[in-house]
């Protein structure tokens, strides 16, 4: 039996052991897998008459409120008391699409000290351990493997429509509308059977991609426009966005979602670094084409990782020397691979 398996068993195990209370977390800044998966486990929880609440250290962007469970989800940057409560009386902790507690901004101490068992599903790359790591790192999306977990342990027949629609958004996105890591037959078989079990594209699609603001729309266009460079010597764009300019324009968090994916669709661009300046640090984000592993990047230089092709990290450090930290070390990143 693969050991994937044998994570699974424990999991159903551990389920049917008497466990009352649970308390799921998504990573910080969350995306549309984090919490797609919080919200179907959530549901799933419900169903099987545990108790649960999603925990999360910052906010759900607006554009995920849609989401089951997305507007009961509390935050500890807004009641870290009642987030601390929650976690003292749950026996089980779910870690969703992210390998690390240091992955879950402030709440990580809250993970840390954690006395019940830790589940973790995910599909990033080099899992930390936890007592049932359910990791699958060549998964297209963290809904994906839940959805395995789901059907080997209790059959497809408990996905509801809300829980389908959760699922598919994360896959959805995670695959950047099926453009890539989506050539895995298995992921088509999922969405078929997430279609019986009533899902409604159309409704996710809506809400997911028709929903933009006008500053929005105007952000994308002022960055592509006055920020957008491509190196003269490798095939690279970077885009620095400025507080100042997230400020004109009202900047919301998710407003920049996708836009370090843009810079792809020129043909002679195989890396695209979105530099966004915040208030206490500087994102950085990046993805890429092909064979080039940008989460080495990301990891040797930016406090960061994650996959291959997508990846981002964050510096404490000025956003003038952020950019120069991206630029300098360009030739470096591209030599080596070459090598
Ligand atoms: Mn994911």
């Amino acid at each position: 039996m693969c050991d994937l398996n044998v994570k699974i068993e424990q999991l159903r195990d551990l389920l049917n052991g008497g466990v009352k209370r649970a308390v799921i977390i998504p990573h910080i800044s969350p995306d549309g897998d984090a919490m797609g998966s919080c919200g179907a486990l959530s549901l799933l929880l419900d169903k099987l008459g545990i108790q649960n609440q999603i925990l999360i250290c910052d906010s759900v962007p607006e554009y995920l409120q849609f989401l089951p469970k997305a507007r009961t989800v509390v935050s500890n940057r807004v009641d870290p008391e009642l987030c601390e409560s929650y976690m003292m009386a749950a026996d089980v902790l779910f870690m969703m699409d992210h390998n690390n507690p240091d992955r879950e901004g402030e709440l990580q101490l809250l993970n840390e000290a954690f006395m019940g068992k830790k589940v973790m599903i995910d599909h990033h790359l080099e899992p930390s351990s936890v007592d049932i790591t359910i990791s699958e790192p060549g998964s297209p999306a963290t809904c994906m493997l839940l959805y395995k977990v789901i059907k080997a342990i209790w059959g497809k027949e408990i996905i509801s429509a809300d829980m389908a629609n959760a699922l598919y958004a994360g896959i959805n996105t995670d695959t950047g509308n099926f453009n890539h890591a989506a050539s895995d037959p298995e992921l088509y078989r999922t969405v078929a059977d997430l279609l019986e079990q009533g899902l409604d594209r159309d409704y996710v699609y809506a809400n997911i991609y028709q929903v933009s603001s006008l500053d929005k729309l105007r952000l994308t266009g002022n960055v592509i426009l006055n920020d957008l460079q491509i190196h003269p010597d490798y095939p690279i764009a970077v885009i620095p966005v400025s507080l100042n300019e997230l400020e004109h324009f009202h900047y919301k968090d998710g407003d920049l979602e996708g836009v370090v994916n843009i810079p792809l669709s020129i043909a002679a661009v195989k890396v695209s670094v979105l530099i966004t300046e915040r208030k206490d640090k500087v994102k950085i984000s990046m993805r890429s084409k092909g064979d080039i592993p940008v989460n080495v990047w990301c990891e040797k230089y930016f406090n960061g990782g994650g996959h291959k092709n997508a990846s981002g990290g964050k510096l404490e450090v000025s956003f003038a020397e952020a950019i120069e930290l991206v630029n300098g070390t360009v030739r470096e990143f591209f030599e080596e691979l070459n090598n």
